[in-house]
């Protein structure tokens, strides 16, 4: 059987689980999210439920996620219920999707984000720069993984753009296994990566090519837009051949942003060295005379692309920051009515659970 450590089990979440000081409880890793209910492995694959109190007295991004420590309640039948979720060394967030301004936890405890698109239809440098920002806001530094090689038909002029970027990248090409070999090379025993990216972009094949077995499912994306059909639906870690892991993910639609304005400045260095020049502090690098970055433009020092992705993300981050702020105090209170419910319900459910 493969031990915790394989799953990245390490002194720093043992401390974590011995200070929760929790009676009866043992440790295991979420391995795979399917919504009802969650596998955990501690090492054996565990069906588990999380507890009533820790439902309601957390934030929906405070639940369990895949790459997540927690601390289990075994039962009978290879059930368990999750008593608390031990502090994390990571996590890649962003807004989730629709129009409430809502926190989501894509992964945890991960060590290694790998950004997948494909050289075909779906290369975006503007997507490559909103998932730099939201990883490098989790202090995870990207890796691109450019997979589709063999159906690139300019891989020089877009690689000459990615380049720009500063991010290390591989190019692969997963159906026929190239590039396989160096991105398992990153993958060290014990670490967690993740597979992120548009769907079809072949985050499964790689999943697949790494495991050197089919284990997940993969689909042809559409003829008619090339889109993908969203083939993945859950979130599952696996342990790979040499040690180890890799999260493959469902597609993401549209990757929005979560986190503090202040992180732009590492993903837009070129841009923010130009605009701590500019005349006026509060410049808005729109249409000011003595505008430093506008002249950078209009001398092609730094291409214009670049400063309207600055502009979109920080407007961006901007709205959601102040729709949250204004909205905390009533979340507070509604929280806290339904934490004094779900405590009550929980003794009966601890009691229970002392049986076996
Ligand atoms: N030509 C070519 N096709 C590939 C390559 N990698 C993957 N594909 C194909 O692209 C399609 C989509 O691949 P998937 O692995 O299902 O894509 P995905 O990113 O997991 O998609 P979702 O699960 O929907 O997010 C499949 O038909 C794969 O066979 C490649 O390197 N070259
Ligand atoms: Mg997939
Ligand atoms: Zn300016």
């Amino acid at each position: 059987m493969i031990d915790l450590e394989t799953y990245g089990w390490n002194d720093y979440f043992a401390t974590a689980l011995r200070e929760l000081a929790l009676k009866s409880c043992v440790p295991g890793r979420v391995i795979a999210d399917h919504g009802s209910y969650l596998k955990v492995v501690t090492p054996t694959e565990t069906i588990a439920e999380i507890a009533g109190a820790l439902t309601h007295a957390s934030e929906p991004y405070q639940l369990p996620k895949v790459g997540d420590w927690v601390a289990l309640q075994l039962s009978d039948h290879n059930k368990a219920i999750i008593r608390a979720v031990l502090p994390r060394t990571s996590e890649i967030n962003r807004k989730a999707a629709g129009t409430g301004n809502v926190r989501q936890v894509l992964a945890t405890n991960v060590d290694i984000a790998f950004v997948v698109q494909a050289l075909d239809f779906d290369f975006s440098p503007s997507r490559l720069e909103r998932y730099t920002y939201q990883l490098r806001q989790s202090n995870i530094e990207p890796i691109f993984i450019f997979n589709k090689a063999d159906k690139s038909l300019d891989l020089p002029a877009k690689l000459a753009i990615v380049k720009a970027l500063n991010v290390p990248f591989i190019v692969t090409t997963a159906t026929a296994g190239e590039g396989i070999e160096d991105v398992r090379a990153i993958i060290q025993k014990g670490k967690t990566a993740v597979f992120l990216g548009s769907s079809g972009v072949g985050k499964s094949t790689l999943t697949n090519a790494l495991l050197g077995d089919e284990r997940q499912k993969t689909a042809a994306v559409r003829e008619s837009d090339s889109m993908g059909r969203h083939t993945t639906s859950h979130r599952e870690l696996f342990v790979l051949p040499g040690g180890g892991l890799i999260i493959d993910t469902p597609g993401i639609r549209e990757l929005q942003l979560w986190g503090e304005e202040e992180y732009l400045a590492s993903s837009f260095k070129d841009v923010e060295e130009l605009a701590s020049q500019c005349e006026f502090r509060n410049c808005s690098h729109t249409k000011e005379v003595n505008c430093v970055v506008l002249r950078a433009i209009e001398q092609q020092v730094l291409p214009a692309a670049r400063l309207e992705s600055y502009l979109k993300l920080k407007n961006e981050l901007r709205a959601t920051a102040f729709a949250v702020a204004s909205l905390s105090a009533k979340q507070k209170r509604q929280r806290a009515r339904r934490l004094r419910k779900a405590t009550q319900q929980d003794e009966k459910l601890a009691a229970d659970s002392e049986l076996y």
